[in-house]
Formats: structure tokens, C-alpha cells, sequence
């Protein structure tokens, strides 16, 4: 049996059949697609999504917008299911670029299907096309090969026999998964083609829990019952694992603490009697001082970046070992580690009874609890700090944490708010923290609090967004409101990049270009811009309310709550104060040479800071 269809048709029927699979649950892998039309899809994908309901479609504003819903939509399922976007060729295409980056970063799935060139040629150049004199096989969406896992364009038809099958394979793959790419130049959409009737039958994609080495799981067992000072990392893969339960017995039951990386934070309840919180450059100081002096560090599903590393000068133990376990072989092998290569939950499920009786020493689990309750006193002083307005950023951290119930989720991607939000964030539950820190994209926040929303339509859905952030894309409001999915959005505005003003003061500068001030002379040193941010999301179509003080914050969270529509609360916060660091160091580079004494003296600091990133072999 053949049916004859459009490649973009085909396309259509078959994404609407596959599904994923894992522990006896199914999911529809591809819930919808968000797209933009133009010349390069209307008359293809467009054609093929107006004919055939089934695959939902969505309306968004701009093309990186949707990646980052796409990617925040599979980040908030655990990557069982997400989203397709398409794109005209051009533009629309290349829009998507940094929303592939973002979601390859974070090794989030997504599936962009931007529109491309003729594949029959005689018609180039077309509107929007890029022209080269050496070759004629290329076009702008040869950009998206180093931000994809997997890329591919379709000249004939029966291509996507065997392409969409890779597509399917990358985005199911635990290991691989991240930016998917499929080119479909404008006029191969449209082509006819008797496919095979089977093609289009429902096939579901199991995400294998892969088994570790029986042997080298011993070894870990032996150097774990040797460590005097082990400690667990908890990164994203402990999530998209959904392993947490498993983390928080293995951890009860050994005594470990765990501390946790962006992705990872929330892999524990932050009252969990092993949880330390927030590690690295942005971590706590019970965190950061366990990490130092540890002499077994367990990474599980992390890839320690530079900010859970604080640029290799975390473990500064000299015989520390690393006991890494990772569905990656990639990342398990990463700072020498033994890699005990993959799922975390079922490889944690069979690490802990080879650790039967072992306990971590009384004196350890003694300073791991002070740890704990020091941290406690210190984020209720931040929260409990009473300035007048504008007020701290960590006070509004606390009253959005306090409105939030235990299964709403915050958002949030750039800015300073990160950094304070890993260290006072009280997660109560597994992705109830959602933080795109991997690629740190301003842009992301409001986009992909939308797909967090999409993903479960019954939780609140709180957004932490900085000005700055708000002013690069804050224009998915608008699509919010249309598809009626709510969100809370809480604006903090300090007239500026507070984050990268106190970065670049650190590295002995003045902060040019940091503040959203009029232009005195060489300077913005003037007044405040004028920019009224709350009639800015009303003109969107957002419920929007402009506060000063806690009282009013608290007042307008819980007015927001009760809303239908979304509603953003502009809250105006201090750009000087700040949540200090604790016992951690990030490397940025300073000037070797320069005329200014202070930059002079922050690259002296800078040196010896240096010499303690490690290597390790
Ligand atoms: C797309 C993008 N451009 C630039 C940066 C670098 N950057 C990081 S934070 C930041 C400023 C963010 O400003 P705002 O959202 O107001 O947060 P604040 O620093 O004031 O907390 C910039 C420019 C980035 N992370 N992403
Ligand atoms: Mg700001």
C-alpha cells in the first residue's frame, strides 16, 4: 500500500505517530509545531499543517523565541516529548540559530525544520537567498551544522525515508539529543511521492536506561568506602533521569551530601538532610568548602562547566578522584574520572547495595548539618533584608519564593538573577527550578516560560526576568495570551546590566555600557531612561502592575495568581546591592597590561586566583 502525499504532508503524518518511551509510560514525542510562515514553508508545511489537524500548530512571534519554548517545553518533560518549528529560508531560518545553540548547549531536543533554497536551482537567485561564486550547494542554513546534533537536507523526496528515522534516533537519544536540523528547500516540499504505508504506522522510541560495568561499579563501590570526605554533584542528568528519588536514598542512606549545579538544582528538596544546595562560582559556602576539601567527588549527569568547576579551582583536595557517572561516555570521562557510564537512576539503584553499611563519619555528617543550618540563617537574612525602595534583588528572590506553591515551577536564564537564584532558590521539587544556564541566553526567559507552561497547563508558572533581558524578547507575551497560556512574569528592573556592571568593576573598569542612562558626553552617566515597563507589557496585552516596596510585591504576586491572562509585576530593584560570592572564583581574563592602576591591580588578583586551576590526569 502506497500513499501519495507532499514531502511536507509526509513529513506531518508521520511526526504526529512517533512517541517515546521509557519505564512503561508512553508520550507523544512531537506535541505540535510552532512556526512562522513565508515564501520558504507557507505553500509546504504550511500547506501540509492547515490540511491535517492532527499536529498541532502554534503561532509565535520571532523564530528564536520558539526554539527556546521548544527546548524549555522539553526541559520541563524530562526530554520525553517537545516541540517542531518551522521557518521560511532566510531570516527566519537563521533567527533560529542561537535557539539551536541554546538547546545543543543544554542538551535539550528540539527539531527545527527551516525552510531552504530550490533544490531545482534554475530560479536562484530567490528572495532572501545567499549566493556564493564557489559553490551552489550551500545556503545560510549551513550555519546550523556546528549548533546541531544532527543536520540534513532533503533534495528528493524519498529522502525522508531514511532521514526522518536519524531524526527520530537523535532526538530519543539520552547521549546525542540537542538541536535537530531538517532543510527542506521550498520547492521539495511541495513534490509528490508514493510512500509506503507503513512508514506512517505509530513506532514508539525507547529511552534506554543503560546499564554501567559491573566492574568498574566495584571500583567505585571500594573508592567510595575509602573516601573520607566524598561528595555527590548533581547535575541535569540526575533530572532528565528522573532519578531523583533514587539520588535522595542513596544519599540518606550513605550520608553523602550532594550539592547541585544549575541544570541539576532541585534534584533534591532543599530541605533534604544531605542537600548543601548550589556549588561553584555561584554556589554556597558549605558547598564550596565540601568541594575543596573532598577526596571523592560523585559528578552524576553533570558536564562540569566552568561554573561548577569555578574554572578548576573547586577540587583543590591534591589526591581528589572523580567517580563520574554519565549516560555521556563523553562527560564520565571528563577530570580523569572513573566513568561509570550510564542512567543515573538505574546506576545508582545498583551502586548503593555494594556500599551496604558504609556510612559517612559521624564528624563529616556533623559538618554537613552545620553547613546546612548556617545556609538556612543566611538566605533567611537575604530574604529578610528591608530596604528601602528600590529594593534588594534577594528580598524579591524571597517573596516570589514564598508565593510560589509546591508545584509551580520559576524560570529564569539570565543576568544577575542566576547567579542569586542558585545560591537562595528553596526548591521544593524536581523541576520546580527551571534554569537555562547553559548557554545563559538573555531572550530565554519569557519564551521558555511559556513551554514550561505548555508542558503542564495546571501549574503557575513564574518568570524572573531583568530588564535587559525583557528589552531583547519580551514579545511572546503576546503569543501567551493568544494560546491562553498564564504566566507570572516578575520584572525586575535596575536600569541596566547590574550582572555585567559588577563584572566588569571587578576586573578594575567603570562598568561602561552597563546602565540605561541618557548619554552625558562619553558617558551614560545621565538620568534614568524613561522606559515604562509596565506599559509596555500592557500594550501587549498583559495584566501589568508597577510596585516599590515588599509589601506591594507580596500584594501584586498574589493578585497576579488569580489572574487568567499574564500578568507581569515591574518591581524596580537596587543595581548596587548584591548577593555576595562564597569561597569561589570565575575565570575572566583581565588585561595583561593597561594604563588604569585598578585594572593594573584586579590583574595582579587575577594572577594568583589562577594558579590554582587544576588539571587532572
Ligand atoms: C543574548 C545575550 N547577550 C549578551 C549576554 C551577556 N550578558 C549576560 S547578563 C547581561 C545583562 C543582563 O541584564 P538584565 O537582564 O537587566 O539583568 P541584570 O544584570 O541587571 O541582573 C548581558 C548583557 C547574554 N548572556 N545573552
Ligand atoms: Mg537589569
Amino acid at each position: 500500500m502506497k500513499r501519495r502525499l507532499t514531502v511536507a504532508q509526509a513529513i506531518v503524518a508521520y511526526l504526529q505517530k512517533q512517541y517515546s518511551g521509557r519505564d512503561g509510560k508512553e508520550h507523544r514525542l512531537i506535541e505540535g509545531v510552532f512556526g512562522i510562515f513565508g515564501h520558504g514553508n507557507v505553500a509546504g508545511i504550511g500547506q501540509a499543517l492547515e490540511q491535517d489537524r492532527e499536529l498541532k500548530y502554534y503561532l509565535c512571534r520571532n523564530e528564536q523565541a520558539m526554539v527556546h519554548t521548544a527546548a524549555a517545553f522539553a526541559k520541563a518533560n524530562f526530554r520525553m516529548r517537545t516541540l517542531a518549528c518551522t521557518t521560511s529560508i532566510g531570516p527566519g531560518a537563521t533567527n533560529m540559530l542561537t535557539g539551536a545553540a541554546t538547546a545543543t548547549v543544554n542538551r535539550l531536543p528540539v527539531l527545527l525544520m527551516p525552510g531552504d533554497i530550490f533544490a531545482r536551482r534554475n530560479v536562484a537567485p530567490v528572495l532572501q537567498q545567499l549566493e556564493s561564486g564557489s559553490s551552489q550547494d550551500i545556503s545560510v542554513n549551513d550555519c546550523f551544522k556546528p549548533v546541531s546534533k544532527y543536520w540534513d537536507r532533503i533534495q528528493r523526496p524519498e529522502q525522508i525515508l531514511t532521514a526522518l528515522p536519524e531524526v527520530m534516533r537523535v532526538l530519543t537519544s539520552p547521549v546525542e539529543t540537542g538541536a535537530v536540523t531538517l532543510c527542506l528547500p521550498q520547492d521539495v516540499q511541495t513534490e509528490a511521492y508514493d510512500y509506503p504505508e507503513e512508514f506512517f504506522q505509530k513506532r514508539v522510541w525507547e529511552i534506554p536506561r543503560s546499564r554501567c560495568d559491573a566492574g568498574l561499579l566495584n571500583r567505585a563501590a571500594e573508592w567510595i568506602r575509602a573516601a573520607k570526605k566524598p561528595l555527590i554533584v548533581a547535575g541535569g542528568g540526575v533530572l532528565y533521569s528522573e532519578a531523583s528519588e533514587a539520588l535522595g536514598k542513596f544519599a540518606a542512606a550513605t550520608g553523602i551530601p550532594v550539592c547541585e549545579t544549575q541544570a541539576g538544582k532541585g534534584a533534591l528538596a532543599y530541605d533534604h538532610p544531605q542537600e548543601v544546595g548550589a556549588v561553584g562560582v555561584t554556589g554556597t559556602p558549605g558547598a564550596n568548602i565540601l568541594a575543596r576539601e573532598a577526596d571523592v567527588v560523585i559528578g552524576i549527569g553533570t558536564r562540569y562547566s566552568d561554573f561548577t568547576s569555578a574554572s578548576k579551582t573547586a577540587f583543590q583536595n591534591t589526591g581528589v578522584r572523580f567517580i563520574n557517572i554519565n549516560v555521556a561516555e563523553f562527560d564520565a570521562y571528563k577530570h580523569a574520572g572513573l566513568a561509570l557510564t550510564g542512567d543515573a537512576r538505574v546506576t545508582l539503584e545498583e551502586l548503593l547495595p555494594l556500599l551496604a553499611g558504609y556510612q559517612a563519619s559521624t564528624d563529616y555528617r556533623v559538618s554537613v548539618a552545620n553547613f546546612r543550618s548556617e545556609w538556612e540563617h543566611e538566605v533567611d537574612r537575604i530574604y529578610g533584608i528591608r530596604k528601602e525602595p528600590p529594593i534588594s534583588q534577594g528580598e524579591v528572590i524571597g517573596a516570589v519564593n514564598s508565593a510560589l506553591e509546591a508545584g509551580d515551577t520559576m524560570v529564569c536564564a539570565a543576568g544577575s538573577l542566576p547567579g542569586d537564584l542558585h545560591k537562595l532558590w528553596r526548591t521544593k521539587r524536581p523541576g520546580g527550578y527551571h534554569l537555562e544556564y547553559g548557554y545563559s541566553c538573555m531572550g530565554y526567559e519569557i519564551a521558555g516560560g511559556l513551554g514550561v507552561k505548555m508542558a503542564d497547563p495546571r501549574r503557575e508558572v513564574y518568570v524572573m526576568v531583568g530588564d535587559g533581558s525583557y528589552l531583547m524578547m519580551a514579545q511572546e507575551i503576546v503569543t501567551s495570551i493568544q494560546e491562553g497560556y498564564k504566566l507570572n512574569i516578575v520584572l525586575l528592573d535596575n536600569h541596566g546590566f547590574s550582572s555585567i556592571g559588577g563584572l566588569s568593576r571587578s576586573c578594575g573598569n567603570e562598568g561602561m555600557g552597563t546602565s540605561y542612562r541618557y548619554r552625558k558626553g562619553e558617558k551614560y552617566d545621565g538620568d534614568v531612561l524613561p522606559v515604562d515597563f509596565a506599559a509596555n507589557a500592557a500594550s501587549l496585552g498583559a495584566c501589568a502592575t508597577r510596585v516599590s516596596t515588599r509589601d506591594e510585591l507580596i500584594h501584586a504576586l498574589a493578585e497576579s495568581r488569580k489572574q487568567t491572562r499574564t500578568t507581569v509585576v515591574v518591581v524596580e530593584t537596587s543595581y548596587e546591592q548584591r548577593v555576595p560570592g562564597y569561597e569561589s572564583w570565575w575565570d575572566v581574563a583581565i588585561a595583561e597590561v593597561s594604563e588604569l592602576e585598578p585594572v593594573r591591580a584586579a590583574r595582579k588578583k587575577y594572577e594568583e586566583a589562577r594558579s590554582k586551576e587544576r588539571l587532572f590526569f
